[in-house]
């Protein structure tokens, strides 16, 4: 273990209350792309503020939807990593010491066991109404397409995750910004920093604030130490609580 490494999980071993909030870079290890490191595929044709908007839904339903489709495919096939394990390992020893706050969409903290996972950004495995629904679509069964729609006013079903320009779910972030208040601990697992107000919580926090991430990242500079290294490699690292 390398001597900072030893120091966050000696910090960890102190801590009372610990934040993580990760990014897509934390199920990087499990085989999903990230959002802005170099993309194949749908990913480098877009970017994902060009997708991930209300705007290019209305423009281009059947474009979103389909890249949405081919994410939600992907995502349905992939397990929780050594990373995801470790948090919710640490979660189950220590109940209500360590809080999740995501950003990402893909439910892989929750189906390791991680329990009241703060999801700002939604869950891409379910979708909801565009508009307002009238009770044409309450009652009936939208009719099956690319999306789907109400048979009678044409509403269309959209993924239910949070676009550029949406707001964040009001409870979860609120629980959020609460545990970014009062942790002694913030590891800062996977994510770029550039998304707000998710990126913001690591600048609140009260405690010692720590970024996993084998690259640069915007909240470098907010970090008390910065561990270059992967989510997977070094999470069980940190949490798994050797004997110090
Ligand atoms: C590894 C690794 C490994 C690789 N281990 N690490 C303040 C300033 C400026 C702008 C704004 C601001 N406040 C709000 C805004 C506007 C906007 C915004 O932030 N824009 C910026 C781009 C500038 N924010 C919003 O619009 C938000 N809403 C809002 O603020 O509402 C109030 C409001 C309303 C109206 C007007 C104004 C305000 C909503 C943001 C919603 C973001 N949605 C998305 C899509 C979700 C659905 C989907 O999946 O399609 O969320 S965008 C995308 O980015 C996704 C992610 O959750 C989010 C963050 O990305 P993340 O997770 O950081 O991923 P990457 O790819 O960027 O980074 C991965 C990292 O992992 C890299 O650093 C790698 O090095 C690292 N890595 N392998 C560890 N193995």
């Amino acid at each position: 273990m390398s001597g900072d490494v030893e120091q966050v999980a000696g910090w960890v071993r102190d801590a009372r209350q610990i934040a993580l909030l990760s990014g897509a870079g934390m199920s990087a290890e499990s085989g999903v792309p990230t959002f802005r490191d170099a993309q194949t595929g749908l990913w480098a044709k877009f970017r994902p503020e060009e997708l991930a908007t209300e705007d290019a839904f209305r423009a281009n339903p059947q474009m979103v939807w389909d890249w949405y489709a081919v994410r939600r495919e992907m995502i349905a096939k992939v397990e929780p990593n050594a990373g995801h394990l470790a948090v919710a390992a640490f979660q189950r020893r220590h109940p209500n010491r360590l809080t999740v706050v995501t950003q990402n969409v893909d439910g892989l903290h929750q189906r390791a066991g991680s329990p009241g996972v703060l999801a700002l950004h939604g869950n891409i495995a379910q979708d909801k109404w565009l508009d307002a629904p009238g009770d044409c679509c309450t009652h009936m069964e939208p009719v099956a397409g690319r999306p789907p729609r109400c048979a009678k006013c044409g509403n269309m079903r959209r993924p239910a995750v949070v676009w550029f320009g949406e707001m964040l779910p009001a409870r979860e972030l609120q629980a959020a910004e609460e545990a970014a208040r009062r942790c002694d601990l913030m590891l800062v697992v996977g994510t770029s920093g550039a998304v707000y107000p998710a990126a913001g919580l690591a600048r609140i926090a009260r405690g010692k604030v720590v970024v996993v991430n084998p690259h640069a990242s915007e909240l470098d500079d907010a970090a008390d130490v910065v561990l270059r290294g992967t989510a997977a490699a070094l999470l069980p690292q940190l949490l798994e609580e050797g004997p110090g």
